[in-house]
């Protein structure tokens, strides 16, 4: 017999995720939980996709206590469970939660890919804003806007390191450098698809201007600016940034 999975749930797991049909997303309204909410709302538009949410407020730092740990060891959200597999079945770090949700209900890859090349170019350019895009950001708003102590040597070093990021995405939508037309998506043949790394992507960049970066040295990307407010005008995206995610749910009801 096949081991069993770990059961995920705790007593004091709040009702609302323990008994959550289907699909649930631990989220608040930051750009990883934007990631999340994005697809979904997507998925909902095309294929009438259902999940419920739970708004966390991660200053109370809920996202540490047991019954959370045990949904996600990391102690951070967004955090997707689907409690239609049995034994009900925890996602953690965004990516995995946009492949996942891909995998699973874009049956007609309309935000994913089937040609094995295109799926990996998509993962390529997931990966590359999971790995050498949100860490950066994250420090440097930690660094240049949230930070009492202000670290002149760490803030110019991560904000030069998220300004090169910004050029490597530039590079990528313009085609500069591969004698190609600009694209319109990060992913997927000729001048791209709106895809999963796209979602995974827009919910930081959008936040440049709070991170001290100026507009003179935006003015450098254009076709990020452009991609940006393309993506801005998607109504999914809309809704996914609003008034939907920002209030608070109470975990004893
Ligand atoms: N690599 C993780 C990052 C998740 C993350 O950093 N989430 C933040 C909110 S944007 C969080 O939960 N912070 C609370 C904490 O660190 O306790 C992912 O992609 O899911």
């Amino acid at each position: 017999m096949a081991p069993q999975r770990p059961s995920i749930y705790a007593d004091d797991t709040p009702p609302r995720i323990r008994d959550a049909k289907g699909l649930h997303l631990i989220t608040q309204s930051t750009p990883n939980g934007q990631k999340v909410q994005i697809l979904l709302e997507e998925l909902a538009d095309v294929y009438g996709v259902e999940w419920t949410t739970t708004v966390i407020d991660i200053s109370t730092n809920v996202q540490k206590q047991d019954w959370f740990l045990r949904l996600n060891p990391n102690g951070r959200i967004p955090v997707l469970i689907d409690n239609a597999q049995s034994p009900p079945f925890p996602v953690m770090e965004t990516s995995a939660e946009l492949v996942y949700l891909a995998e699973k209900f874009d049956a007609r890859r309309v935000f994913s890919f089937d040609d094995p090349l295109d799926v990996s170019e998509c993962l390529q350019w997931l990966f590359f804003w999971h790995g050498s895009g949100a860490p950066y950001h994250g420090q440097v708003i930690h660094f240049a806007i949230l930070s009492k102590e202000k670290v002149p040597y760490a803030i110019t070093r991560f904000t030069n390191e998220l300004l090169r990021v910004f050029g490597v995405l530039e590079l990528r939508l313009s085609g500069y450098n591969t004698d190609s037309a600009p694209r319109a998506y990060l992913a997927g043949p000729g001048k791209g698809t709106y895809s999963i790394a796209d979602m995974g992507t827009w919910p930081w960049i959008k936040l440049w201007q709070f991170t001290g970066i100026t507009e003179e040295q935006m003015s450098d990307f254009p076709h990020l600016l452009q991609w940006l407010d393309r993506i801005e005008a998607r109504p999914a995206v809309q809704r996914a940034m609003g008034d939907k995610y920002k209030k608070v749910d109470n975990l004893k009801l």
